[in-house]
């Protein structure tokens, strides 16, 4: 069915499967989730997750791995679409057979939770929820299983990609067969940066996540780059969590230091600007100057092809995909809408060099093009 309003579509939006909530529910050390009695009496379960987290934690719910808090929330905001990934940090921690297993089974339950579900907003014609699915991408893991998890993640009707952190990237065949199979590679931080970079102050979690984790995309999309697998597998799609980090603000920096050095000066097929615009970023950015910065970096990369090609100004609207971070940055006092989401849309909206047809394409157009849906 041909729909005549353009959707709202959200890449960037995570559950924790209950299955994968148990696994965390089994664990004395962090990532863990735990129960203890808040200040009322009342038991309460907490999220303990990111890297040497100071306290006790953040309150963690059903907004965190039940689906109809999911369609609740898309309700709330008028999103018609969601391609739902498991949260960090997925399966590091655990040893490879565990992380193999359970890839295989959360795969099975993401395929479950999107092909079940009921219509969210009622766009026509498609379903409202798909997922990324997992890859057991931990030390120690041989090749051929995580070659397995790509197989049947390749069986899977509503998982159209796979979602990965920013460690075990590089392995060959692994791109190859991601490649091969079309998947779109969303690539997400967790770690951040050394927390002592961060100071003896309690800043809570502003730090870790404002900086930290888009230092930590940085970092991984530059040594991809630099290890030239954009080069070797050109049709790799891959989706940068966060706008993409510092790399639109650093890459003509990247640039001049690649050619400035004697071992990479060479490498590459292309300038490093030029390979931004072979990648997506999502629009989680909060501010309209901060996508309009991102997509005219992108715009230019055709102009440092080395086969030459032109700045074009409409591209980079081409290659920006509207998120959430759902369930996380909930709003500090309860209210119908999230400040997080609703700073995420103002931006796109006030983006002065988009037209409507731009904003259309990052809010879901672009999108159902990545994934090759019909609408
Ligand atoms: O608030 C947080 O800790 C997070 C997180 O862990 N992962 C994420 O995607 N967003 C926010």
């Amino acid at each position: 069915t041909l729909s005549t309003r353009a959707p709202i579509v959200d890449i960037h939006t995570h559950v924790y499967l209950p299955r994968y909530a148990e696994e965390l529910r089994a664990r004395s050390s962090a990532p863990r989730i735990y129960r203890r009695t808040d200040a009322d009496g009342q038991l309460e379960e907490r999220l303990l997750i990111l890297d040497g987290e100071p306290g006790v934690g953040r309150p963690v719910g059903p907004q965190y791995w039940e689906r109809d808090q999911k369609l609740l929330f898309m309700k709330r905001h008028d999103i018609d679409i969601s391609f739902v990934s498991s949260a960090n940090p997925w399966l590091d921690f655990l040893p490879p057979e565990r992380a193999h297993t359970l890839a295989q089974e959360l795969n099975n339950d993401l395929e479950e939770y999107c092909s079940t579900s009921p219509q969210a907003n009622g766009f026509p014609g498609l379903r409202s929820i798909y997922g990324f699915g997992l890859l057991p991408l931990v030390s120690g893991i041989s090749v051929s299983s995580v070659l397995d998890v790509i197989k049947q993640v390749n069986t899977l009707p509503h998982i159209s990609g796979i979602i990965i952190g920013t460690r075990g990237v590089g392995n060959e065949p692994v791109w190859e067969a991601i490649q091969q199979a079309n998947l779109v590679v969303f690539i997400h931080p967790h770690y951040g940066v050394d927390s002592k970079s961060f100071g003896n102050k309690t800043n809570g979690h502003v730090l870790p996540l404002a900086l930290g984790f888009p230092f930590e995309t940085t970092i991984a999309i530059t040594r991809l780059i630099l290890a030239g697998v954009l080069d070797r597998y050109p049709n790799l799609r891959l989706l940068l969590a966060h706008s993409g980090g510092a790399l639109p603000q650093l890459s003509s920096r990247l640039a001049s230091c690649i050619a400035h050095d004697p071992i990479v000066a060479k490498r590459l097929k292309h300038d490093a600007r030029y390979y931004l615009g072979k990648l997506y970023f999502d629009a989680v950015a909060y501010g309209a100057e901060e996508l309009r910065f991102v997509s005219d970096v992108i715009g230019r990369a055709e102009a440092y092809s080395f086969t030459g090609g032109e700045y074009n100004a409409d591209v980079g609207s081409t290659r920006m995909l509207f998120g959430t971070d759902h369930p996380f940055f909930p709003p500090l006092e309860a209210s119908q809408k999230w400040q997080s989401v609703e700073d995420n849309l103002k931006a796109i909206w006030s983006v002065r060099t988009w037209e409507d047809s731009a904003r259309a394409n990052v809010l879901g157009l672009n999108a159902l093009r990545l994934f090759d849906l019909e609408c």
